[in-house]
């Protein structure tokens, strides 16, 4: 019998490739996903069955982290073998204008979700997947970060989470749950939010390709990140609930690079040379030269006089806008994966290179639909299909 699982934030990055992931695999999914006044399942449309669909295995439900007798209705009705809470607010500068909400919702969330299991009565049947995070570790204590690193975490989100991790991890050991938190560093893809900082810049390096937008301004480009891709991250999160005990797992690449470096290896992979100086504030991304040859391949023949011109005038192509700092930072994220490379015999197939390859081709493809969809109307799009 096909196994059930339950998944929040259904509409998010993870959310949709652990979808895909988890349909692939047979099983019968559910997902809740918020009410919205337009559409907010772009990244799941692909996986959607209309209810007259016979024996339909993708369902999806109304819901909200912080309604807990819709939650404990939903576990009921679906009685689900696993149950993965990727439901948040994500957005860690987001955080801090909305404390509040984001305690509720990423920190007493979790907890409404293990007391619906336990309330139900499904503390044997249901596993359950706490999506915790790096920003655990905020202001490091150790580096690497592995499961025994101290957590110091540095905004709102960071402190919700905590308590959702040490909830998880109480409920484990009090009622006897199989109840897991994957500690989970910074995963990204083609689909990853437009305001996280590889997606804004991966879009950017497309927009700036095409002459859609002239420079991308970034806020700290010294913090360090440990970049994995979501695809790889997605079957740790699988691998996880399928251990015979429960467990807390670091998963990451164990490779850490700046976000300006990240700016520079996004451009060269269309053949944009950027060079940085400056300090502070008054740093900038100047475009030095093109490789015509990777150019055209990557990005088209049609576009190239345009930027050949434009580093000409303006080459400035990476700015600062201290907006964009926060009121703490985290500055160096680097993870210690072994536990789980050893343990779930995980390991991911992406390196950055592979990452912002990924990334950065999507980018160039989505929008140049958007522009000739500006530009030029239905009749064009045939170009791209
Ligand atoms: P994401 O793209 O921002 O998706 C978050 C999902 O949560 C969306 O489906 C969102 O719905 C939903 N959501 C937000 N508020 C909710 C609420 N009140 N009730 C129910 N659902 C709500 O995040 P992600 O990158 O896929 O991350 C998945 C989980 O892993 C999150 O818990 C995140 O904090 C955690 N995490 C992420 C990373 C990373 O690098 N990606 C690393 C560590 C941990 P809408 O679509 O309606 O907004
Ligand atoms: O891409 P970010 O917004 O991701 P952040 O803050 O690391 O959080 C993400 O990863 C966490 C795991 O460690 C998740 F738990 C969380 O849900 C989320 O998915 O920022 C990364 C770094 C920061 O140091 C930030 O200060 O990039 C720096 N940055 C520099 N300029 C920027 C910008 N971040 C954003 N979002 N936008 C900028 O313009």
């Amino acid at each position: 019998m096909s196994k059930v699982a339950l998944i929040t934030g259904i509409t998010g990055q993870d959310g949709a490739y652990l979808a895909e992931y988890l349909l692939k695999k047979g099983y019968i999914v559910h997902g809740i996903k918020r009410r919205s006044s337009l559409f907010n399942t772009e990244r799941i449309d692909h996986l959607y069955q209309d209810p007259h669909t016979e024996n339909r295995n993708f369902i999806l439900h109304y819901g909200d982290l912080t309604d807990s007798m819709n939650l404990t209705r939903i576990i009921q009705e679906t009685q689900p073998d696993e149950l993965y809470n990727l439901g948040a607010m994500s957005h860690v500068m987001v955080s801090f204008d909305t404390a509040e909400y984001v305690a509720n919702t990423d920190g007493v969330g979790t907890l409404r979700i293990l007391e619906a299991v336990k309330l139900l009565g499904l503390t044997q049947k249901t596993r359950i997947y706490q999506a915790s995070t790096s920003e655990l570790y905020g202001m490091v204590q150790e580096v690497p970060q592995s499961e025994k690193t101290p957590f110091y975490p540095r905004s709102p989100y960071g402190v919700a989470k905590l308590y959702a991790f040490w909830i998880t991890k109480n409920y484990r050991e009090a009622h006897g749950m199989h109840a897991s938190n994957g500690i989970l560093f910074n995963h990204e893809s083609p689909i990853r939010g437009e305001t996280f900082v590889t997606r804004k810049i991966t879009r950017a390096v497309a927009r700036i390709a095409l002459g859609m937008q002239d420079a991308v301004f970034l806020g700290n480009l010294s913090a360090r990140r440990d970049w994995g891709h979501a695809k790889d991250y997605v079957r740790a999160m699988h691998l996880i609930l399928q251990q015979d005990e429960p467990d807390d797992y670091v998963i990451a690449t164990g490779v850490t690079t700046e976000i300006r470096k990240f700016a520079w290896k996004s451009f060269r992979e269309i053949g944009i040379n950027v060079e940085f100086s400056g300090e502070a504030e008054k740093e900038t991304g100047k475009i030095r030269d093109i490789d015509e040859k990777n150019f055209i391949e990557k990005v088209g023949e049609e576009f190239l006089d345009d930027i050949k011109v434009r580093i000409k005038t303006n080459p400035d192509v990476v700015k600062v806008d201290p907006s964009y700092y926060r009121p703490s930072e985290v500055d160096l994220l680097i993870g210690y994966p072994t536990k789980a490379n050893q343990k779930l015999g995980w390991k991911p197939e992406y390196d950055l290179t592979g990452l912002i390859k990924d990334m950065v081709n999507s980018d160039i493809k989505l929008m140049k639909r958007e522009r000739y969809l500006k530009d030029g109307g239905w009749e064009t799009l045939n170009y791209f299909e």
